[in-house]
């Protein structure tokens, strides 16, 4: 094992009004998670250095990068959605970025406010802003929001008394007044990030933007793929790692590294390479995001021997199935063609949603996977609620399946561990 270490630059975190001690314990304690989880593994893919260097980076490198481009007066937006539409931040020449949500670790800073019973991922986000242990948090010019479901679209309102946070109306149903409603809405967050930036979008940017992010969803549609391949080139928690860096890294950079990842995964299939073992049962993910440096699920299941072939997460297919068409040119069809692609994300907060059963069933079969473990987290109604049809489909296909519910904490790891195994033991050849 190496000695690997997430870099600590105190100085620019005093500069970001982040409280240093106690984000310094964090980071150690982050580092060390790492190391175990993911520099543990056996014969991980030489290309998976970057990955780990943006770890090391995750709070120093990365915020220098978003500093400097605020210096240059170019927009820094955080999000928690995939429904932000990255192209027109891009466009702006800005930068689009994740923030943290992820960690049980600012968790009881949170609670401190807000109600217990509202999913992890919106109370670990409220406590890192509240507690000041983020530096993305404190990068950013504004926050993204929508009103997607009801815990994120309420919090807005109170994290905004921290930090300018602009709400973009997402709408529930998917009929043409409700498309045209998102259109409108692109165009006022279009509107916005204009004034930030201090210049107006051009057609010729809009469309530059468009082929940046296409490419970086083909690259990751690539790596998808090259996941389903049998025996599996690579674990799933270092796919599931690039997925969660896809939402903090420079997008073509970011491209181009993926890019040289799978060129390393096709070698590997060519010469019968597999991580970890080539008999290792096959599980596909389907749910709600697992934010970095939520590995959870996939520590136990990968843990117990067996290997995760896809997640169907916003933090993994959702966020990068769906293209936006290239061949227009005008603006207003350009933001026609971008609310269109952003409409095909199916998350569970609308209704209906059965385009959503369909492609879990795809991604099922296309993964070659044996079972789905489909993972909701704790008091998130819709994906809750919605995990009933999906067992019904799974049923009707004779697809064997198992529902986990779970928060960011470890008291249910053991318990988790068990109905894992049993899981694998049913499903395994
Ligand atoms: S598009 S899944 S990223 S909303 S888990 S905060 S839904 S209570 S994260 Fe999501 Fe956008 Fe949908 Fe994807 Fe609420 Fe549920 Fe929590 Fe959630």
């Amino acid at each position: 094992m190496s000695n690997f270490e997430i870099k600590a630059y105190p100085e620019m975190w005093q500069s970001l009004d982040i409280d240093v001690e106690r984000f310094d314990k964090m980071r150690i304690m982050l580092g060390e998670l790492y190391e175990k989880t993911f520099l543990s593994q056996e014969n991980r893919p030489a290309a998976m250095v970057y990955f780990d260097n943006m770890v090391a980076e995750l709070h120093g490198g990365r915020i220098k990068e978003l500093l400097a481009a605020k210096e240059d007066g170019r927009p820094v937006i955080g999000t928690f959605c995939v429904y932000i539409p990255e192209e027109m931040v891009l466009a702006a020449g800005g930068i689009c970025v994740g923030l943290c949500g992820g960690s049980q670790g600012s968790i009881p800073d949170a609670e401190k406010i807000l109600p217990r019973n509202i999913c992890s991922m919106v109370k670990s986000a409220f406590g890192f802003k509240d507690g000041r242990i983020c530096p993305y948090f404190q990068a950013v010019d504004f926050v993204y929001g929508e009103t997607t479901c009801d815990a994120k679209k309420k919090t807005w309102e109170l994290l905004d008394q921290m930090v300018p946070t602009y709400v973009m109306e997402i709408p529930q149903c998917k009929k043409p007044r409700d498309i045209a409603l998102w259109l409108e809405e692109v165009k006022d967050f279009k509107a916005k990030v204009e004034e930030v930036a201090g210049k107006t979008i051009s057609a010729d940017d809009l469309a530059g933007a468009i082929q940046i992010m296409n490419n970086k969803r083909r690259v990751l549609q690539r790596l998808n793929a090259l996941r389903h391949h049998k025996p599996c080139p690579i674990s799933g928690k270092d796919g599931l790692l690039v997925e969660q860096i896809a939402f903090f890294d420079e997008p073509v950079r970011f491209t181009e590294k993926v890019g040289e990842l799978c060129d390393e995964l096709e070698e590997r299939i060519q010469k019968n390479v597999a991580v970890p073992a080539k008999n290792a049962t096959r599980v596909m993910i389907a749910g709600t995001p697992m934010a970095l440096p939520n590995w959870k699920i996939h520590n136990l299941v990968e843990g117990a021997g067996a290997v995760i072939v896809n997640e169907e997460s916003c933090v993994g297919t959702r966020y990068f199935k769906d293209l936006i068409a290239e061949n227009v040119s005008d603006m207003d069809d350009m933001l026609a063609a971008l609310t269109d692609r952003y409409k095909e994300i199916d998350c569970s907060c609308f209704t209906p949603n059965d385009e959503r059963l369909d492609q879990v069933i795809r991604e099922f079969h296309e993964s070659k996977a044996q079972g789905i473990i489909n993972y909701s987290l704790q008091f998130c109604h819709t994906y809750n609620i919605e995990e009933i049809r999906i067992r019904q489909a799974c049923e009707k296909e004779g697809i064997p399946y198992m529902f986990i519910e779970s928060d960011y904490s470890s008291e249910d790891m053991g318990q988790l561990q068990t109905r894992i195994e049993a899981f694998l033991e049913q499903i395994g050849e």
